[in-house]
């Protein structure tokens, strides 16, 4: 049994070197539920953290396809199946240039604690491909989807392992893999979540992400007598989360002044608002996954090559990546009056710009915020079995009861002693997630 955290780490680092941002989500989990690890004896006992960290199972596979020229090209597809204590193993696939074996192992491990706060019957899992959408044609997507899934289908199924999107994979992308699904396994289920709604999807599951972000940061704030309305908050990126969360603040009197992009920012102080919104779902469909084309055609300042959080905001939710606000960047959005941040994205912040913002201002992590994502998916799943869709009145309300529930469980596990009303939403949302699973592995021996 190892005495330390540094002493885990190190062995962890050992096993599977160089998986740089693995270490880091790791690292933060083991930070905030070491004391209680060690305060539990039946949990260290049963090395359960040890057991945590290793995935259950890597799949690994050729990924070749045919371009519109007609030559023949590779690329690296995989799964990481992390942890199946709670249910099927569940999450996104990422098709982006940037996904490694590291990536995705972090975004699993994270996901199994993210989809344990749920209270869903949901295991954790990520997957997706070094394939780049950029600038490919629609037929070579959907040439690549149907590709991914002549090896992937073997290996996932509605009671198994169900992935949905993520970074580059959308309703077309799902849509393309669960029609080749189909077709290899002469079966029409759950397989997948974020399906059309013609054919098995559920209401709110694209506004989701967004969605849920909003009703956890109306939490943070409720609770500091504050609520949206009336204030300026800075988004990043323009996909489906930045999307569904802008269109979610303006409904409730907020305004976002900054979207962006890999090549810069938008500053639009007069809030990114009405078909301007819509104007983001166009940008998002012409594949070139840039942003600037947006300052044109509303005649707003581009700021290239830069992030958004040099921009005086009350609230920043970064909506992009992993890694995507700096301590510097931090220090500036803090310096410059911002008093909470909330991660929309996974592991948006690095790990000096968490542990300052959690000393400084409200600071709330991705695994907590984005959960409303993999939640609605849950549901999809629910009404996928019952064969029944419900209303979107009713997928909502759900939504903010589970949102509400994550919140709640962040602020029970992670109040600070001796401050108050301080929360330390980092340590609550991995004592929270880190609790179900690990009680649910200890019930289910060592297997
Ligand atoms: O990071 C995430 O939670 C997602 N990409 C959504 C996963 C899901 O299964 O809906």
């Amino acid at each position: 049994m190892d005495s330390s955290i540094q002493a885990f780490l190190e062995k962890l680092e050992n096993k599977s070197p160089g998986e740089k941002e693995f270490h880091q989500a790791v690292e933060e989990v083991i930070g905030s539920v070491w004391d209680y690890y060690q305060n539990n004896p039946r949990y260290h006992r049963a090395n359960v953290l040890e057991r945590m960290v290793e995935p259950e199972r890597i799949i690994i596979f050729r990924v070749p396809w045919v371009d519109d020229r007609g030559e023949v090209r590779v690329n690296r597809g995989y799964r990481i199946e992390f942890n199946s204590a709670l249910g099927p193993y569940k999450g996104g696939l990422r098709f982006h240039a940037s996904v490694t074996l590291s990536i995705l192992k972090f975004l699993g491990f994270e996901q199994t604690f993210k989809n344990s706060l749920t209270g869903l019957p949901m295991g954790g899992g990520k997957g997706g491909s070094d394939f780049s959408p950029k600038g490919k044609s629609d037929s070579e997507i959907m040439r690549f989807c149907q590709a991914f899934m002549n090896e992937l289908y073997r290996h996932i199924g509605a009671n198994t392992d169900v992935p949905a999107g993520d970074i580059g994979v959308g309703g077309r992308e799902i849509g393309y893999m669960f029609g080749q699904y189909k077709k290899l396994k002469n079966e029409f289920t759950g397989v997948l979540t974020g399906k059309g709604l013609t054919w098995g999807g559920s209401l709110i599951r694209p506004e989701a992400t967004g969605f849920g972000a909003v009703y956890f940061v109306r939490h943070m704030l409720l609770r500091l007598g504050m609520d949206i309305e009336g204030l300026k908050i800075g988004v990043s990126g323009f996909g489906n989360v930045a999307w569904g969360a802008i269109s979610k603040i303006n409904e409730l009197g907020g305004k976002v002044v900054t979207i962006s992009g890999p090549d810069g920012y938008v500053y639009d102080p007069d809030g990114i608002k009405d078909e301007k919104v819509d104007y983001l779902l166009e940008l998002r469909t012409s594949n070139n996954d840039i942003v600037e084309p947006y300052a044109h055609e509303f005649g707003v300042t581009f700021v290239p090559d830069k992030r958004p959080w040099e921009v005086p905001m009350d609230v920043a939710m970064p909506c992009a990546t992993e890694n995507e606000v700096n301590l510097e960047d931090a220090k500036l959005l803090v310096k410059n009056g911002c008093y909470l941040l909330a991660e929309a994205s996974n592991m948006g912040c690095t790990a000096d710009a968490v542990d300052y913002l959690t000393k400084t201002i409200g600071y709330a992590p991705g695994k907590a915020v984005n959960a409303g994502g993999v939640a609605v998916s849950g549901l999809e799943m629910s009404q996928n079995s019952m064969r029944i869709s419900w209303p979107r009145d009713e997928v909502d309300a759900r939504l903010k009861i589970i949102m509400e529930d994550i919140h709640d469980t962040c602020v029970n596990f992670g109040k600070i002693p001796g401050t108050g009303n301080r929360v330390d939403y980092v340590k609550g949302a991995n004592i929270g997630g880190f609790v179900k699973v690990a009680d649910a592995m200890l019930a289910q021996g060592v297997v």
